[in-house]
């Protein structure tokens, strides 16, 4: 059993109030540790920890930051093997799939960030009389709270930028997935890092999320998770004139061209509908099939998606793990009937498959594809986060878009097709803060990363994210 703990001024420690909640393991639906349940209290110590840590840390040089971040990610690299074996264990996901994805890009994130304040530069804008040239401070402290579907590399995605401009951090983790969290704090702690540096509070998101939010000695708030709770936390930061960052939900569309190269297409189509259960932000969880095609497609796609290997994510062959929490499974499986009730067919999963001990209590969904509905129905414009894919036809570019765009959400879109013209004409056309043209989840960190409408405000990434933890400053001299 694993009882992680807050780590708050460089210390484990339990909560104020002493009081737990309970870590439950996807896999067999068995509880596997326990986690703080943290308040006000706990989140105003980690504060004055991080206010303090900061005074020093935003007078260190580029140098000593970056040499920092290089130091975590190697130590990262170092228990690499541990790590994913603990957030499969914590996620739900098969640990093939944190070994090869979540782990090193966590690992890249401190990294990458290393790498860009050692090489970053501002502003000079020269006058007749004067010159400007602009710096950048740090924010201060920073709250970073992220989400249960990629935890260490969404939580590492917004330490390493925060540190590497001169801040210091309280972070919540989702409390379905604390294990990589506390283990990033271990790294902390081993590695010497300054004490109140990285302050790591565990709880509730009405509780502990709440909190940090509306503390009036946070200056910034980083927030990766739904929609509806990013309306949440904007709606409490917003009145303090907060700097915020909201990397919300999607309902991203996977547009397939009949000139497309199929195979390819097909395998793409999987990847992005199913990886990680379902369970990231970027899933293609609408594939719109143009019509001379469509069957073909329909029948190739649905083979392959109820070939996936669904079972015990730590045997190195699957290919779909289980779904996060009992409750999330339930809340998929009630798209799958709202699908059937809104007309579609279901061509494939949507149930629960027979697993052996000791895995039949935990929270497996096969993965199910949904024919046949109207673009515009619930099944398809709500955003599921499973192992759900609706399929529809269009027999134009415009019908496409307009599908594609007839959706609350603006975060992610692929494209199919050999026509790069028509890939372009689509991109441009796309109301998405993303758009792969025959790839899927293709990530360069320099690139802005984020969403428009539902799907969030601002971008992460390279230089965005630098700018995001820092104030500029124009400072302008008479000559
Ligand atoms: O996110 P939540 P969850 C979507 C997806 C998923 C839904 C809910 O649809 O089903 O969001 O997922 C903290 N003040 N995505 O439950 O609830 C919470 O404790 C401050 C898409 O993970 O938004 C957790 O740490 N914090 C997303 C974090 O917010 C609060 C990835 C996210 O929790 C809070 C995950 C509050 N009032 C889910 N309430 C993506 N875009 O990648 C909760 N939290």
């Amino acid at each position: 059993m694993m009882q992680v703990q807050n780590f708050i001024g460089g210390q484990f420690v339990p909560s104020v109030s002493g009081e737990t909640l309970p870590n439950v393991g996807p896999a067999k639906g068995q509880e596997i540790g326990s986690l703080p349940r943290s308040w006000v209290p706990d989140v105003d110590a980690a504060v004055r920890a991080a206010t303090e840590a900061g005074k020093k840390w935003r007078r260190t040089s580029v140098e000593e930051r970056a040499t920092l971040l290089d130091r975590i990610a190697d130590t990262l690299a170092q228990r690499a093997e541990s790590l994913a074996a603990l957030e499969s264990q914590d996620q739900g996901k098969p640990v093939s799939l944190a070994a090869a994805v979540d782990i090193p890009r966590a690992e890249m994130n401190f990294r990458f960030f290393a790498g860009a304040i050692r090489h970053d530069h501002t502003d000079f804008h020269p006058m007749e009389s004067a010159f400007n040239y602009t710096l950048r401070r740090p924010l201060g402290v920073v709250g970073l709270i992220t989400p249960w579907n990629l935890p260490l590399y969404l939580l590492t995605w917004k330490v390493a930028p925060a540190l590497a401009m001169g801040n210091a951090i309280v972070a919540k983790p989702s409390e379905l997935t604390p294990l990589t969290a506390n283990a990033l704090a271990h790294i902390f702690q081993d590695i010497d890092a300054p004490p109140g540096l990285f302050n790591l509070v565990h709880g509730l998101g009405g509780e502990a999320g709440q909190a940090i939010v509306e503390h009036p000695d946070i200056q910034g708030i980083s927030f990766t998770g739904g929609t509806t709770t990013g309306a949440q936390v904007a709606a409490t930061a917003a009145p303090m004139f907060k700097k915020l960052s909201l990397e919300l939900g999607g309902k991203n569309a996977t547009i397939v061209f009949a000139d497309c190269d199929f195979d390819k297409a097909v395998e793409g189509a999987v990847r992005a509908g199913f990886a990680n259960q379902g369970e990231i932000c970027l899933c293609g969880s609408r594939l719109l099939v143009e019509r001379p095609i469509y069957e073909k497609f329909l029948e190739a796609f649905v083979a392959k998606v109820a070939a996936l290997k669904v079972g015990d994510p730590s045997a190195p062959d699957t290919q779909m793990g289980a779904l996060v929490s009992a409750a999330h499974r339930d809340k998929v499986e009630g798209y799958v009937k709202l699908g059937i009730e809104e007309g579609g067919v279901l061509c494939c999963g949507g149930t629960r498959p027979e697993l052996p001990a000791p895995f039949q209590g935990g929270h497996f969904l096969a993965p199910a594809v949904l024919a046949g509905l109207p673009p515009g129905c619930r099944t398809a414009t709500e955003e599921v986060f499973g192992p759900l894919v609706t399929v529809h036809p269009f027999d134009s570019e415009q019908e496409a878009l307009e599908i594609a765009n007839g959706t609350r959400y603006g975060l992610a879109a692929s494209i199919w097709t050999r026509d790069l013209s028509r890939a372009h004409r689509m991109a441009a056309e796309i109301d998405t803060g993303m758009v792969w043209v025959n790839t899927w989840l293709l990530r360069d960190l320099r690139v802005p990363f984020g969403g428009m409408k539902d799907s969030g405000v601002g971008r992460e990434g390279g230089r965005n994210s630098l700018e995001f933890f820092s104030e500029s400053r124009n400072i302008c001299i008479s000559l």
